[in-house]
């Protein structure tokens, strides 16, 4: 292992180094088993495909509390006599691990990077403070902005929601993050800017004007645009899907309700879709099938990797390690010609019951050994198995002649009624479920 380094002037997480690639018969729990950044697979490199990226809030300001109980770990980048002092502590020690874990990327919402603060002047001049410091800590390690976001729901003033408050105050009061926060992401470079709409949705549908609410929604993001696009954002702006959680319903429940509110509103030209993991399988999906739905409407953005506990019916965000579920999602996204702009942020959390500081390094190791996995299964399905054949064998059927001229529009009910006479009853054809799934682990276990 190299020497251990710092971006700063103390060392946050001494005795470990940067985390070498050893391959499979490695034992060695801070090395990457199958994640090799400069390995190439149809021609382009691991790190290309994945562009992983780690999430400062969980990373380096959740603390393990929940409802029952406070955090269990003491940060030491924590302990400064002055929030400003914390907060560029916090920034060493996140650039520090990023650099030592070996990703190219990161993501921050306005007030996981600097201190909130309700007075606006005060809230602006800490945030600029810390992207002035992010600039100078990017420079240095070479780490970039996957994307950047404001967080409109832990504040109380945001109980109502941000965006879809039925008080005006409110919604006006979200701009001044949202526009702060899109500085700091075009400042840092940042290319992508990410809405999760925390508290955009309701609470009790006797007290909601749902279709006001939305509507509000839909010019709130069509304000953001225009500004973003007016300081110089070239970038995408991403939706993030969830159903519910911490509101009763939420307006942004899955992808598909997702891909019809921006086309209803026009707003497809720029924005995408952030898929989550543990909000597909809370809305009832596979991670896959929200995928495939973004993906199929032309708008996969980017990804927020995690998993969620097949047992608890809420958003436990743990670090993916679901083999089915990274080849599935590498399936939809290689399909798809890539991540283009996007990437794979680790939107998780290592569990409260995890202090060590090794505990982050593996959960992220983890998980990215699972997606680079992932990716060589479903490269090698895609380009060495018989599975795009068989599925395009599935639809031969409109690939000439009559089908064909149906799938072009062309056959009326009429005509289609002509072809069933003429072609009599249809032969039985299987679907072959097994064999799909036999052949997907066959490549897994390869
Ligand atoms: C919460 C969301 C959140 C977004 C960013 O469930 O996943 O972390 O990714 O605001
Ligand atoms: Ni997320
Ligand atoms: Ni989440």
């Amino acid at each position: 292992m190299s020497s251990t380094f710092h971006v700063g002037q103390r060392e946050y997480f001494p005795g470990i180094g940067a985390i070498p690639f050893e391959g499979r018969e490695s034992d060695n729990p801070l090395a990457f088993k199958v994640y090799d950044a400069q390995r190439q697979i149809g021609g382009r490199s691991m790190a290309e495909h994945l562009r992983f990226a780690v999430a400062y809030w969980h990373s380096f300001c959740g603390t393990g509390q929940d409802p029952f109980g406070p955090g269990t770990r003491m940060y030491p980048w924590d302990q400064g006599s002055s929030a400003l002092a914390r907060a560029e502590a916090k920034a060493d020690a996140a650039f520090e691990f990023i650099t030592k874990l070996g990703v190219p990327y990161y993501c921050f919402h306005d007030v996981d990077l600097a201190p909130d603060a309700d007075d606006i002047g005060q809230y602006r001049d800490n945030l600029a403070h810390m992207v002035t410091v992010a600039g100078r800590l990017q420079q240095q390690t070479g780490v970039k902005l996957l994307w950047g976001t404001a967080n409109l729901f832990s504040h109380p003033r945001y109980m109502n929601g941000a965006a879809t408050n039925p008080d005006f105050a409110v919604v006006a009061r979200a701009a001044v993050q949202v526009r702060a926060a899109l500085d700091a992401t075009v400042a840092l470079g940042g290319q992508n800017y990410v809405f999760w709409g925390g508290r955009e949705g309701y609470a009790c549908l006797l007290n909601t004007d749902m279709k006001r609410e939305q509507a509000h929604l839909a010019r709130f993001l069509a304000a953001a645009r225009d500004y973003g696009r007016s300081i110089g954002f070239t970038g995408t702006f991403l939706i993030e899907p969830k159903p519910m959680e911490p509101m009763h319903h939420q307006y942004d429940f899955d992808s598909a309700t997702v891909v019809g509110f921006l086309r209803a509103h026009g707003l497809d030209g720029d924005f995408k879709l952030n898929i989550e993991a543990n909000h597909a399988t809370l809305s009832g999906h596979s991670f896959a099938h929200d995928l495939q739905v973004a993906a199929d409407a032309g708008l996969l953005g980017s990804i927020d990797a995690n998993r969620g506990n097949p047992q608890n019916g809420w958003d436990t965000d743990q670090f993916p390690t679901d083999l089915y579920d990274t080849v599935g999602a590498m399936l939809v996204v290689l399909r798809s010609g890539g991540f283009g702009h996007g990437g794979l942020n680790f939107d998780a959390k290592v569990r409260r019951e995890s202090t060590d500081p090794q505990d982050l390094f593996m959960a992220h190791i983890g998980g990215m050994d699972a997606f680079a996995r992932g990716l060589e299964v479903a490269h090698a399905l895609i380009e060495r198995s018989p599975l795009e054949g068989w599925r395009a064998e599935r639809y031969a059927s409109f690939d000439s002649g009559a089908g064909a001229a149906f799938a072009r529009g062309e056959l009326g009910l009429e005509a289609l009624c002509e072809h069933a006479l003429v072609a009599g009853e249809p032969t039985v054809r299987s679907g072959r479920q097994e064999a799909y799934e036999n052949l997907l682990n066959q490549y897994l276990l390869r």
